[in-house]
């Protein structure tokens, strides 16, 4: 890996990307790989590094339709906790945190991760008792989390309306002080970067369109380039799994629904944490180059058009505008929206399927960015061994007929 001095960034910067090194290779697919992942978001590349460099399976492609970490990934409002209410999901994105804690040095790349404190805010007595609840949940697993009250509350975010007056007023929150924000693009490059530089390929401009399989076993996947073998397939599609279960040949319990997010024009620091309500319906943070960084829930019809309704617009305004009455002349720049792949029990299926050797991993909906590097580690783990993680058990398929359901609609953050 190149590195620069600031005289020979300034000299490059200066020579119209000719002497830039690329990032990784744009390889031609080989015949044949040990692991194809198909789907090159945030979790698959997370995936693909940690089979590398973790369970020594470096003849891995990454198979993408469009180009590297361009759908959820890219779109996502990057708040990242692991504050969830089940010991199942809560282990498992604690995981996540904990690799979150060390991941710019893991990688050798700067993923911005801040951990600036998320407050969930509670506006009626039983969102106070649920806060109770989870956060006491949380304690008991050794996971960070304070239940405050109206006036704490209003001491740490002075600038927002606590008064009695409001439609629904701030009863308290729970603030998970370890977590935060991180910058989505990076955590795609940085993997991306990492997983090459172990060999593994990662293939872009490339759909996948169906899979091969010889006595229900899958033996590869076709694409619109071309057949490409693979001796067990892993598939992190986010809001098009539905679609490539129907594509092998089976269903799964997945809606796919348009998530929104706005961001505003840059103004000065305001907002130092991540703060959301589920009660009102909106979340905020503030980036670094200061823009509000605002979302609420999803449309509520399904679709996989990467765009939203104006009614959830304007009620996710609505809601900022009721919590931050002093926002209110702020001028929103862009709006956009993903595709995310809701399940019944708001929690991600990490599974074997009916299909010998291929493998789900989604249903992470509205909240998987968190989860990146947690996901990736325990289905690595699950592609090399061919048996699934331990912390991925409880996610398997399965639950959907055998009732062992974990319904975490409470900690999910944002309503669906
Ligand atoms: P993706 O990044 O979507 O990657 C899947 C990839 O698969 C895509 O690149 C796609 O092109 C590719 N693909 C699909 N079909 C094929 C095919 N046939 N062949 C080849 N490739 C294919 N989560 C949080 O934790 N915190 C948040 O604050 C948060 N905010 C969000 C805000 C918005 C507006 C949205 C939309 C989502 C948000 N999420 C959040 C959810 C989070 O973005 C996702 O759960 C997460 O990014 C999923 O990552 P992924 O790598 O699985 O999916
Ligand atoms: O899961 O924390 C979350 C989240 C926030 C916004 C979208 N998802």
């Amino acid at each position: 890996m190149q590195r620069y001095s600031g005289f020979g960034l300034f000299k490059h910067s200066l020579s119209h990307n000719e002497n830039w090194q690329r990032m990784w290779r744009n390889p031609k697919p080989k015949p044949v790989y040990d692991v194809i992942i198909v789907g090159g978001g945030g979790h698959g590349l997370a995936t693909a590094y940690y089979l590398a460099k973790e369970f020594g399976v470096k003849n891995v492609a990454v198979v993408e339709k469009g180009w590297l970490g361009g759908g959820n990934t890219a779109r996502n409002t990057t708040i990242v906790r692991s504050n969830y209410l089940w010991d199942e999901s809560a282990m498992l994105y604690e995981h996540a945190m904990k690799l979150w804690e060390g991941l710019s040095q893991d990688i050798n790349y700067n993923v911005m991760f801040s951990q600036r404190g998320v407050f969930n805010l509670g506006h009626t007595l039983q969102d106070m008792r649920d806060i109770e609840r989870r956060v006491s949940a949380n304690r008991l697993n050794g996971i960070d989390g304070e239940v405050l009250n109206a006036q704490q509350v209003s001491d740490l975010i002075p600038f927002m309306d606590c008064s009695k007056n409001t439609r629904y007023p701030v009863m308290g929150a729970s603030l998970q002080r370890r977590g935060g924000v991180a910058r989505h693009d990076a955590v795609a490059w940085g993997y991306a970067r990492a997983a090459d530089a172990l060999g593994v390929d990662l293939i872009q401009q490339t759909e996948v369109t169906g899979f091969r399989k010889e006595n229900g076993v899958v033996i590869g996947v076709e694409t619109n380039k071309g057949f490409i073998g693979g001796k067990r397939v892993g598939v992190v599609t986010a809001g098009n799994s539905g679609h490539m279960a129907k594509l092998a040949g089976f269903r799964m319990p997945i809606e796919s629904h348009p998530l929104q997010a706005l961001v505003s024009e840059p103004i000065k620091p305001i907002i130092d944490s991540v703060i959301m309500s589920n009660a009102v319906h909106g979340y905020i943070s503030q980036s670094d180059k200061g823009d509000l960084v605002i979302g609420a829930g999803i449309d509520g019809y399904v679709g996989y058009g990467q765009r939203g309704s104006y009614p959830t617009i304007e009620h996710t305004l609505q809601a900022i505008v009721e919590l931050f009455p002093v926002l209110s002349r702020v001028r929103m720049n862009r709006q956009w929206g993903g595709i995310v792949d809701t399940t019944p029990d708001a929690c991600p299926i990490i599974s074997k399927t009916p299909v010998q050797n291929l493998f789900f991993n989604c249903g992470w909906g509205t909240g998987g960015f968190k989860a990146t590097p947690g996901s990736g580690h325990v289905f690595a783990a699950s592609l090399a061994k061919g048996e699934m993680h331990e912390l991925a058990k409880p996610f398997a398929m399965d639950r959907f007929y055998n009732g062992a359901l974990i319904d975490e609609h409470g900690a999910a953050g944002v309503a669906h």
